[in-house]
């Protein structure tokens, strides 16, 4: 699971990205690294808090998303920041987080002139749509070049290809990303080898000054407006406050986390929605030894679900005893939720599902 942090120059990917994975990447100077940051963030789950609490583990493992803060490219007008190997870099990810600056600092001139996020939310969408307008076109070209040799039938089949790609373009040229379609199986298809930008998850994080931790509601209200459609999200964070705390040691930063008067920070709900938006869930498993989240796609039957922990248990499935956190939490130990009955045993069509405490049995 990987996301890309694009945005504008300046707009302070750099410095969210050294909150969300606690970096120390260095700020400022128009994209000061010439490769891409790479960092982790875990995914804050209380109930791995609570289980914890329970079981008192040697070690406690959370889910983790990876962040890539992928540099922008200078080009010769000030708001081009898309193109090239930025794209490429893009292509290879699961979701796109999308920074966007609304704190004001006059030291600091938008490239834009005037600071306006909701503007450069548009502008943003625009110019990846722009960008997978161009990659359609690249794949219609090549896809042209290699039809002169095929048999009628391949010939039929390529161009109905290139008739989907076309009616995809003429979508995105009227301002619908890829993906807030339904997708046929003919899009499917065509999809398959070009990878385009608008086709994955959305999330756009408003990174305000410290005078924002207080609208950040009515900020994440309206981004959620303009964004509508599915697999997007946003979260309001205020960008070099977060970064500071994430330095600090844990018992510091939740004395200062205190002292703001905040809430859940933007922080927490940004890794939570860039996990959702990827279509992830988590099962726990408990022990003496550790307690863990595990990240499988939603709809992961449960030995492939095992297979996330080891080949060996998805090869020797035999069954999985599977109670609810909330269950298990009742009951207060896996033995008592199996004389309540509410520890059930399910066999290898069980779905899992988000939250499930599992335990596997199995024979190789
Ligand atoms: N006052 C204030 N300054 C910020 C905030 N977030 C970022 N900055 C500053 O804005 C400048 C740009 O931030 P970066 O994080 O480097 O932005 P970027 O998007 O990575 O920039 P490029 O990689 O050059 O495109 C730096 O000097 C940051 O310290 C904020 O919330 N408040
Ligand atoms: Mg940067």
């Amino acid at each position: 699971m990987r996301i890309g942090i694009i945005g504008l120059p300046g707009s302070g990917k750099t410095t969210i990205f050294n909150a969300l994975t606690r970096g120390k990447a260095q700020p400022g100077g128009y994209s000061a690294a010439k490769s891409a940051n790479v960092g982790v963030a875990h995914v804050p789950d209380e109930r791995l808090d609570a289980l914890t609490s329970l079981y008192n583990p040697r070690k406690t493992t959370h889910a983790e998303v990876t962040y890539v803060d992928v540099p922008v490219v200078r080009g010769k007008n000030e708001g081009d920041w898309l193109a090239g190997e930025a794209v490429s870099q893009l292509q290879k990810m699961d979701a796109l987080l999308l920074v966007v600056r609304s704190f004001k600092d006059d030291a600091l001139p938008h490239v834009l002139g005037s600071i306006d996020w909701t503007r450069d939310i548009e502008k943003a969408c625009f110019d990846v749509q722009f960008a997978d307008i161009s990659l359609i076109d690249r794949r219609i070209e090549r896809l042209n070049a290699g039809m002169k040799p095929l048999k009628a039938a391949e010939r039929e089949q390529t161009q109905k290809q290139i008739d989907t790609l076309r009616k995809l373009q003429a979508d995105l040229e009227a301002g619908t990303p890829v993906r807030a379609r339904e997708q046929t199986d003919s899009d499917r298809r065509a999809l398959q080898d070009v990878f385009l930008l608008s086709a994955l998850p959305l999330l756009v994080a408003v990174n305000t000054g410290e005078d924002g931790l207080a609208l950040a509601a009515a900020i994440e209200q309206e981004a959620f407006t303009l964004l509508k459609g599915p697999k997007t999200g946003a979260a309001a964070i205020c960008g070099k406050l977060e970064a500071e705390l994430a330095q600090m040691p844990p018992e510091e930063e939740a004395e200062m986390r205190a002292g703001l008067g905040a809430g859940e920070s933007g922080l927490n709900r940004m890794i939570k929605l860039s996990y959702q938006v990827i279509g992830l869930i988590s099962f726990l498993t408990v022990g003496e030894d550790e307690v863990r989240a595990w990240p499988v796609p939603a709809g992961f039957s449960a030995p492939r679900a095992a297979g996330r922990v080891h080949s060996d248990i998805e090869r020797g499935f035999i069954r999985a005893e599977v109670v609810s956190y909330d269950d298990l939490v009742a009951a207060g130990s896996l033995a008592e939720a199996r004389k309540r009955g509410t520890l059930r045993q399910e066999g290898r069509e069980y779905v899992i599902k988000d939250g499930d405490v599992v335990n596997f049995l199995f024979s190789v």
